[in-house]
């Protein structure tokens, strides 16, 4: 009998600690600074902990995410990271990870499906507090007047959808904040520089400001706007999310005016989750990671400490 117990505590200890030998990370692609630095956070975790990590670049295309997880399943992974690059049309694929009993840690951007026990749990920034603090610190910049330019993230993503709503919430008691054209520039350095470009075509001086849903954007913005003869930083006051190093030595250049900081170094916080979840232990459904607005009065200093 005794003996019995022992074995039987013994099995359960094995079971807690459980730990992954193959983990599958479904990556969205390679479109921003960010995005560099979140997969390079994802794999030296999994090297760290002796992880196996198999990894999927879906450039971008959310079939090509699927077909990634449905790989991961098929190969028997312990766990899969998913970075969803849009937040519809998971249901299936994610009922087939949650039948194959495989725990699915969502990173960095957030989905809507109907059954929420179909992921362990969501690590992301808080979209909607990063786009109104943008909102907030450009209408206090201009006070409370401009013609602004919206570069919107990829179409259908959390990160685009929820920091154009939070910009809006940030603006909407200054009735001299108006946002004159809104476009994708779907996250890339090139493509909010054509964007850009045709938009000061059309609009000329009526642009004053400039907002990007992230840093990538913006500093193809402020090379459009340099190419136009206008002074970026100066002219026109330029706002965007995510605070990578480039978008630092922008803002100490004097061409970038903010950047609300998105933290993308969430390889430790995917992998704990994912440890938890192997072990049994029931996760919070989401994890918010805090971020710091950062401008022209503290950029200099901080730039060294920077990490990404
Ligand atoms: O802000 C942007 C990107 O999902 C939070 O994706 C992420 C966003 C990030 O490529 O640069």
């Amino acid at each position: 009998m005794k003996h019995l117990s022992v074995l039987v505590l013994a099995l359960f200890a094995c079971a807690a600690a459980k730990k992954p030998a193959v983990v599958g990370f479904a990556q969205v692609g390679a479109e921003s600074a960010w995005r560099t630095a979140e997969t390079e956070s994802i794999k030296s975790e999994a090297a760290n902990r002796g992880i196996t990590l198999k990894f999927s670049d879906a450039q971008g295309k959310q079939e090509n995410q699927i077909r990634a997880v449905r790989g991961f399943i098929a190969q028997g992974v312990d766990a899969i990271i998913l970075a969803p690059v849009v937040e519809t049309g998971w249901g299936p694929v994610l009922q087939e990870a949650k039948r194959a009993k495989i725990p699915v840690v969502l990173v960095d951007r957030g989905i809507k499906v109907a059954d929420d026990t179909l992921y362990a749990t969501l690590i992301a920034s808080d979209f909607v507090e990063e786009g109104r603090l943008a909102g907030e610190w450009l209408a206090k910049k201009v006070n409370g007047k401009a013609g602004i330019v919206e570069l919107q993230g990829t179409p259908g993503s959390a990160p685009a959808l929820d920091r154009k709503k939070g910009f809006e919430q940030g603006i909407t008691k200054y009735s001299g904040m108006k946002i004159i054209a809104s476009q994708s520039g779907d996250f890339r350095r090139s493509q909010g520089k054509e964007v850009m470009e045709a938009l000061i075509k059309k609009h000329g001086n009526e642009i004053t400001a400039v907002y990007a849903h992230n840093d990538d954007m913006a500093l193809g913005a402020i090379q459009a706007l340099e190419e136009s003869g206008r002074k970026p930083g100066n002219d026109v006051i330029v706002v965007s999310v995510d605070g990578v190093k480039d978008a630092f030595n922008a803002m100490v250049e004097g061409k970038l005016n903010c950047s609300v900081e998105c933290n993308p170094l969430l390889g430790p916080m995917a992998f704990d989750a994912v440890e938890k979840a192997l072990a049994g232990q029931k996760l919070p459904k989401k994890t918010v990671v805090q971020d710091k607005v950062f401008d022209q009065a503290n950029a200099k200093e901080v730039l060294p400490t920077r990490k990404y």
